[in-house]
């Protein structure tokens, strides 16, 4: 656990434990009926053993936690919420592959490519990013299709080359370099990481037609707590074990990665995390109690274990 200020709020009648757990259980059971073995079975076999793997699910917990803070219902934001879960899982497969983090463990278990070798494993991630474009264009129903479509611009937006894609080459080109900035980490974790959890938040307010204000505010919440949650990736792979990331620790030292550790110290980096959640909780008392499950998120990500 990362030690700092912002405790868990124990006088709120909102329960985080429970509403995470209950959440995850609905996207568990919508993630499995997602995705069918269909033939060839090998592929569609690989790209469940990942996707079905656990984890924490917060991508699509935000993603239904926004919707439904401007009252869209769970149903509407699902297929979205699963699509995000599908794009983040291709992403920890193609990480995990030997040209990138070349990594033998995920969430508690063997790689994809360890089980399934590196040509099906590269085939599942594939498999399952096309997937997620089409589940949200096909399952979401019950509201206008601009905002389908303003929903897959915003997937495929955090995913290219000023997301996902963009922030790992950069953060590949940075490996063994000694000189990386503060600044240039943060540029490669705010496309890395921080593009997918700002996708979730944009896309579940978007699936609850929100206003521009809105979408403003809440995206400034999802960059902060994008940030804080990479800063706090950081630590625990120093502090952590491997037993409890359910992933090699102290991968990042061994990789000659730059890590907000090592530019900053775990101090620092401990407040800086914070100072970033606190912006990110700001962000929400126009919502009053409305916005508990978000403020509870953010609390969460830098109170977490794994
Ligand atoms: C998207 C086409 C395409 C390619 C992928 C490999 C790659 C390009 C990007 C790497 C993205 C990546 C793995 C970022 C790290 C994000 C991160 C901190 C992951 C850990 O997330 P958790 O802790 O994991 O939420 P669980 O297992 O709980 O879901």
């Amino acid at each position: 656990m990362v030690k700092t200020d912002i405790k868990p709020n124990i006088n709120s009648p909102f329960n985080l434990k429970v509403y995470l757990q209950e959440k995850k259980e609905i996207v568990e059971k919508a993630l499995d009926d997602s995705l069918p073995i269909e033939k060839p079975e090998k592929i569609y076999e690989a790209m469940r053993y990942s996707l079905l793997a656990g984890g924490k699910r917060l991508r699509p917990i935000l993603c239904l936690a926004v919707a439904e803070l401007l009252g869209q219902t769970e149903d509407v934001a699902m297929p979205t919420a699963c699509a995000l879960e599908m794009i983040h899982t291709m992403s920890l497969i193609h990480d995990d592959l030997p040209a990138m983090d070349n990594d033998d463990y995920r969430r508690g278990r063997l790689t994809n490519h360890k089980v399934y070798g590196e040509d099906i494993a590269i085939l599942a991630g594939d498999g399952l990013l096309a997937y997620a474009f089409e589940f949200v264009a096909i399952k979401t129903s019950c509201i206008p299709s601009e905002r389908i479509v303003k929903v897959l611009a915003i997937l495929g937006k955090a995913v290219g080359a000023n997301g996902l894609v963009g922030g790992q080459v950069l953060d590949l080109e940075c490996e063994g370099k000694a000189d990386v900035t503060a600044d240039t980490l943060s540029f490669i974790h705010r496309r890395k990481t921080g593009a997918l959890l700002e996708a979730c938040v944009s896309s579940g307010a978007v699936l609850a037609g929100a206003s521009e204000d809105d979408l403003a505010r809440l995206s400034v919440y999802a960059q902060n707590i994008g940030l804080a949650f990479q800063i706090v990736d950081d630590i625990l792979d120093v502090t952590a074990t491997s037993e409890e990331l359910g992933k090699t620790a102290g991968k990042d030292i061994s990789a000659q990665k730059a890590t907000y550790p090592r530019i900053w110290g775990l101090d620092t980096s401990r407040q800086k995390a914070e100072e970033l959640i606190k912006n990110a909780i700001a962000q929400l008392d126009i919502y009053g109690d409305k916005a508990q499950p978000l403020r509870a998120i953010a609390e969460y990500i830098i109170n977490r274990k794994n």
